[in-house]
């Protein structure tokens, strides 16, 4: 195996050679625990406990590491990142929590079933977006009695160019469409809702390969050996996939920016609104209000749009007074320091 098969590139090659220079070598981070991370090194995978990166690596990223006189792996940089998959933290912090860096594709997995929520769709679209990978929509489940065919353009419309599979994990049907994305050294990452059928689709994908794929018996810096579950795997027919616990808690997250990349319609119509900051509810000369009593624009499909703005106004708010009280936070300690530096 070599880093190549890992979706080593230029991309990381080029500007990794300053850290060559300083004698730190490449490895990407397949599984992350608590202070503790699964490298993949080309020629092996270990367990690394000492990580001195400001902030910890995700699954998938590639970082630069050395080993000490006593041979203990050090990760010293995390390398510029492809892209990088975040969402809102959980609880009352509302910073993003990277949840997988460097993939290329993401697989917005959702049933056909009880499942099925289009507006669910745009903001994982909105998330795909904001984290510089392509999106791939997957509707599971089409071996039952649903309107798959008519829920499949439902989404189409929702987002144009965008692929939308239909596939049943069950019957095997539409998986073959799938695997055209498991392309050597490209990552994939699934995300959707519990019982969407992700787990079925990547045991479609890798048969009953998969078990002996995703165990992993790595070396700790003390030499014992102990498995662990890698979180980043690799296709027997090349192709990466990422799953794990942290990507299995995807939710909302991303900027008003992206927002308009979702609603590429209302954004367009916007264009034409007379003032430049409309909001679309009642201003005089409002075009996408136009479009909704023409019929051009769906009402629902407005109403999602300016839910989803809402909400991200509302993050964005959440964030600056998060923001504002650290800034704050480092002023009193400098105001304490100065109270308690001698007088001159
Ligand atoms: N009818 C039908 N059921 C499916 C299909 N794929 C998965 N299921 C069922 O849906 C349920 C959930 O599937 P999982 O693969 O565990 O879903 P998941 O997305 O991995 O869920 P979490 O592990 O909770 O994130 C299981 O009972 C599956 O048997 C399908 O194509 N058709
Ligand atoms: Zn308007």
């Amino acid at each position: 195996m070599c880093l190549e098969h890992y979706g080593w590139s230029p991309f990381f090659s080029v500007p990794f050679r300053q850290y060559q220079d300083k004698g730190l070598s490449p490895g990407r981070v397949t599984a992350g625990f608590r202070g503790s991370w699964l490298l993949y090194r080309g020629a092996d995978e270990v367990r690394v406990q000492v990580c001195r990166t400001p902030e910890p690596p995700a699954v998938g990223d590639w970082v630069a590491w050395r080993s000490d006189q006593f041979g203990t792996v050090i990760i010293e940089e995390i390398l510029a990142r492809k892209s990088l998959l975040r969402r809102k933290s959980a609880g009352l912090r509302t910073e993003a929590q990277v949840v997988a860096a460097n993939v290329d594709t993401v697989f917005l997995v959702m049933g056909l079933d009880g499942d099925f929520n289009p507006r669910r769709i745009e903001r994982l679209l909105t998330m795909t977006y904001d984290s510089g990978a392509v999106p791939v929509i997957v509707l599971n489940k089409v071996d039952l009695p649903t309107e798959g065919e008519e829920r499949r353009q439902t989404i189409e419309h929702l987002a144009p160019g965008t692929p939308v599979l239909l596939v049943s994990a069950h019957t095997a049907a539409g998986i073959d469409d799938l695997r055209q994305f498991l392309r050597q050294g490209e990552t994939i990452a699934l995300v959707g809702s519990s019982g969407a059928g992700k787990s079925t689709i990547i045991n479609r994908l890798f048969g009953e390969e998969l078990m002996r794929t995703r165990e992993v018996r790595a070396k700790d810096s003390r030499g014992r050996h102990t498995t662990t579950h890698r979180e980043l795997f690799r296709h027997p027919e090349g192709g990466l996939l990422i799953d794990g616990p942290g990507i299995r808690e995807v939710q909302l997250w991303g900027s008003e920016e992206t927002l308009t990349q979702s609603f590429e319609d209302i954004d367009q119509l916007a264009g034409s609104c007379r003032f430049r900051d409309c909001s679309h509810q009642a201003e005089p000369g409002c075009a996408v209000l136009a479009a909704v009593r023409s019929g051009l624009l769906s009402e629902d499909r407005l109403a999602s749009f300016q839910k989803l703005a809402k909400e991200l106004r509302f993050l964005a708010l959440k964030q600056d007074e998060a923001a504002q009280r650290e800034q704050k936070r480092k002023w009193r300690i400098i105001h304490k320091a100065y109270r308690h530096s001698p007088k001159l």
